[in-house]
């Protein structure tokens, strides 16, 4: 899963990308544009997963892991499209996008986030439309060639771009079109910027700590558009924090009444963003955390881990990651009668350890 930060200039794209991934890349530098892009791996932290390979002692434990990319995006890049090929490529291929808003104070200007997060939002919806408008004007002449299936799959992309076009031109974002799953399968191939999930960080100072929530709770009533969320934090000092080997970390953290440091927090608020799911696989020589998304079957899980389990499927054995661990092992789950055997349709659930049948291809 690959997030990229973006944000106006200053906002601590930088500074929270240094928080979520224990970097030390540079801030403060205005990157204006020039500088190349940061990108770090975060593994997902998961108690879950750390018991079952205190119990399974394999040779390997494998986290699932979170892709961050922090890009350069000087102001008014986007509107007017100039923003760089490679760094226009890293905020399209992003499943969901970090968009950062500076809620601190900085040399006695006071912060306006909302007004700030409208302006980087605008870009990427000029940005949409402009993408829209040329399409449209391709299928209008297009349109008139081609097999009738051609002009029939042609007629019915303009007839959704020009249904989003007015969306677009009123300044809204098309998290907020209500499209189909039809539709949206159709546009998936665009990768528009103001389609991806989002969670807002309001990036505040630590001073502003004790009004965390307060501001989080505003930030929903401001910003209610489909798939988002908005999460307050202090960039600064949890880039810090993130620097300092956990045991020392934790008495800071209770000091200044942060709960849970940023990057476990913004792992899952995108894990519920984008509909994500945990699930495990258990054995001496590995055990390991996976990502499928919400609705996946016991064959989609398969196919995961290894298209050859979803090709050759023949059943899942599934026991819940909490019995099994009260248990101890997949003999004693099977013996209490808590291992189930489920076929491929079977819906995946949240901490499911799952070891898939299979039929060796020939
Ligand atoms: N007080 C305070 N300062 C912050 C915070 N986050 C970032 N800063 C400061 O704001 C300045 C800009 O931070 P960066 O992280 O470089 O911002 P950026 O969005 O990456 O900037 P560009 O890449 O140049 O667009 C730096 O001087 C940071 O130290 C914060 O939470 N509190
Ligand atoms: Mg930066």
């Amino acid at each position: 899963m690959q997030v990229t930060i973006v944000g106006l200039p200053g906002s601590g794209k930088t500074t929270v990308f240094n928080a979520l991934t224990g970097g030390t890349a540079e801030t403060g530098t205005f990157s204006g544009g020039r500088a190349a892009p940061n990108v770090g791996v975060v593994k997902v932290p998961d108690v879950r997963l750390d018991a079952l390979s205190a119990l399974f002692s394999p040779r390997k434990t494998t986290p699932a892991d979170v892709t961050y990319v922090d890009v350069a995006l000087p102001a008014g890049a986007a509107r007017e499209g100039t923003v760089q090929p490679d760094v226009l490529a890293l905020i399209r291929n992003a499943d969901a996008l970090l968009h950062v808003a500076r809620a601190f104070e900085e040399g006695g200007a006071a912060p306006d986030p909302w007004r700030d997060v409208e302006e980087m939002d605008l870009e990427f919806t000029v940005a949409d439309l402009t993408v829209v408008e040329k399409r449209l004007e391709r299928l209008q002449t297009q349109g008139r060639h081609g097999t009738p299936a051609e002009r029939e799959a042609a007629r019915l992309e303009e007839e959704v771009l020009a249904r989003l076009r007015p969306h677009l031109e009123e300044g809204h974002a098309l998290r907020d079109a209500q499209l189909s799953d039809d539709e949206e399968r159709l546009l998936r191939g665009y990768r528009f910027l103001t389609q991806k999930p989002v969670l807002v960080v309001l990036n505040i100072d630590e001073g502003q700590l004790p009004t965390a929530e307060r501001l989080e709770a505003e930030g929903r009533q401001r910003y209610p558009q489909a798939a988002s969320a908005v999460a307050a934090l202090a960039g600064k000092i949890e880039a810090e924090m993130a620097q300092l080997p956990s045991e020392d970390a934790a008495p800071f953290m209770e000091d200044l009444g942060i709960a849970e440091p940023s990057r476990g927090r913004v792992v899952r608020l995108t894990y519920e963003l984008l509909g994500l799911l945990p699930f495990f696989t258990a054995g001496d020589d590995e055990v390991r955390a996976w990502t499928i998304r919400r609705g996946d079957t016991a064959v989609d899980a398969a196919g995961t881990i290894h298209s050859d389990l979803a090709r050759g499927f023949i059943r899942a054995e599934v026991v819940t990651v909490d019995d099994l661990l009260a248990l101890g092992s997949f003999a004693e789950a099977r013996k209490r009668g808590v291992l189930r055997s489920e076929g491929k349709a079977y819906e995946m659930r949240d901490g499911d350890v799952i070891q898939v049948l299979f039929n060796v291809a020939r």
